[in-house]
C-alpha cells in the first residue's frame, strides 16, 4: 500500500445517552459492532468501528453517554467517554431534535438545552479539535412529532443556534442513524478532512471488539431490551466458556446483579424470561460469529459489583 498517500484518523462520536452513537456507528460499518438499547447508558465501554475506503481507513470510537452521576460504575463510563474527547483527531457532536416525543417537554416553550446536552457543551467548548455538529433522529420530525410552534424539521434552526452559541462546529450534519439518510454525506465529509496517517489496521478488521466481548455485550443488549427499572443498571456479563472449536460455538455466561430479588427476575416465572434473553441473544452471536452457537446463561449475585473497580474488574477477568 502507498503509505505515502494514505490518509487516516480516530474520530470520536461524543454526545449525551440515547442520542444514537452507537447506532450511527452500526450504521457505518455495516454490522452490528455496538449494542443499542432506547434506554440511556447502554454502552459503558469505548467500541472502535473502522471503515476502510479506497486510499485510506476511518477509525471511529463510539463512546459511553456524558452525564452527571455520582454512580461509581457511571463516573467510570463517563471518563472513558471523555478522554475519548482527547484521543479522538476529529469528533461527530451527537444531539436529538429536544422534541416531547424524545423526553424533552420545554422546546415548546423555547428551552432547548437540558442537563446532560449543556454538560456535554462545557465539555466540548474545552477542546481544540475539529468537530462537526451531527443533529440525529430527523426522521421522527417528519412524523408529525412536534414541538409546539416548530412544525417538522422547522425545529432544527433554533435548536442548531442554542448549540451553537456555546461550541463551534466546522460543519453542520442532519442525519438519521436509522434510515440512514446524511450518513454517507457526513462519511464523505470526514474523508475529505482526513490527514495524511497510517493504515492503523489490517483491512480485514472492522472492530476492536473481539467474539468473546460481543457475546457479553449482546447479552446486556437483552437485558437492557426485556428487562425494566434498575436491573440494566444493576447487571454485568462475563463469559466464563467459550470453546470456539466446537460445532456449535459453546458459550458459558454469567450475568452477574447485585440483589438477590433481581436475580429472581432475571430468572422469570419458570425461566422464562433468562430463555428469551438466551434465545435472542444467542441469534445475534451466531450472526456476528458466523456460526452456530450453543448459549447457557446462568445468575449470579455479584454485590457490589458496580460500585468497586476491583470487584468490577475480578468479574472481568474472572479472577
Ligand atoms: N427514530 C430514530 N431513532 C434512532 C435513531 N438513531 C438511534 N435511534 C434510537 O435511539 C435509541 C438509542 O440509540 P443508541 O444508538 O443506543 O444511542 P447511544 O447514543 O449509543 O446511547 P448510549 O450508549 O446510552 O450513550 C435506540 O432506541 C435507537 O434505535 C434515528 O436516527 N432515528
Ligand atoms: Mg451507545
Amino acid at each position: 500500500m502507498d503509505s505515502e498517500n494514505f490518509k487516516s484518523a480516530f474520530v470520536g462520536i461524543v454526545g449525551r445517552p440515547n442520542v444514537g452513537k452507537s447506532t450511527f456507528l452500526n450504521k457505518v460499518i455495516g454490522e452490528k459492532v455496538a449494542i443499542v438499547s432506547d434506554k440511556p447508558q447502554t454502552t459503558r465501554d469505548r467500541i472502535m468501528g473502522i471503515h476502510h475506503f479506497d486510499g485510506g481507513q476511518i477509525v471511529f470510537l463510539d463512546t459511553p453517554g456524558v452525564h452527571r452521576s455520582k454512580r461509581h460504575l457511571n463516573k467510570q463510563m463517563v471518563s472513558i467517554a471523555l478522554r475519548s474527547f482527547e484521543d479522538a483527531d476529529i469528533l461527530l457532536c451527537f444531539f436529538e431534535p429536544p422534541i416531547a416525543e424524545l423526553g424533552y417537554p420545554n422546546a415548546s416553550a423555547g428551552i432547548f438545552m437540558d442537563e446532560e446536552s449543556s454538560f456535554t457543551l462545557e465539555h466540548l467548548a474545552r477542546t481544540t479539535h475539529p468537530k462537526f455538529l451531527v443533529l440525529n433522529k430527523v426522521d421522527l420530525l417528519d412524523g408529525g412529532a412536534a414541538a409546539g410552534e416548530w412544525k417538522g424539521r422547522a425545529i432544527l434552526q433554533p435548536f442548531r443556534e442554542a448549540i451553537e452559541r456555546t461550541v463551534k462546529f466546522e460543519q453542520v450534519f442532519v442525519i438519521s442513524a436509522e434510515t440512514g439518510e446524511g450518513v454517507e454525506e457526513l462519511v464523505n465529509a470526514i474523508i475529505e478532512i482526513l490527514p495524511q496517517g497510517p493504515p492503523y489496521f489490517p483491512e480485514d478488521m472492522f472492530t476492536d471488539q473481539t467474539d468473546r466481548t460481543f457475546a457479553a455485550e449482546v447479552i446486556r443488549e437483552k437485558l437492557f431490551e426485556f428487562t425494566r427499572k434498575e436491573i440494566p443498571y444493576s447487571s454485568t456479563v462475563t463469559i466464563e466458556e467459550f470453546e470456539e472449536e466446537e460445532d456449535p460455538v459453546r458459550i458459558l455466561a454469567l450475568i452477574h446483579v447485585e440483589r438477590e430479588s433481581q436475580k429472581g427476575i432475571v430468572i422469570g416465572h419458570n425461566g422464562q424470561m433468562i430463555k428469551e434473553i438466551g434465545t435472542a441473544a444467542r441469534a445475534d452471536m451466531e450472526e456476528f460469529l458466523g456460526c452456530r452457537v450453543f448459549l447457557h446463561l446462568d445468575v449470579r449475585v455479584s454485590k457490589d459489583w458496580s460500585k468497586d473497580n476491583r470487584i468490577m474488574k475480578r468479574i472481568e477477568y474472572g479472577a
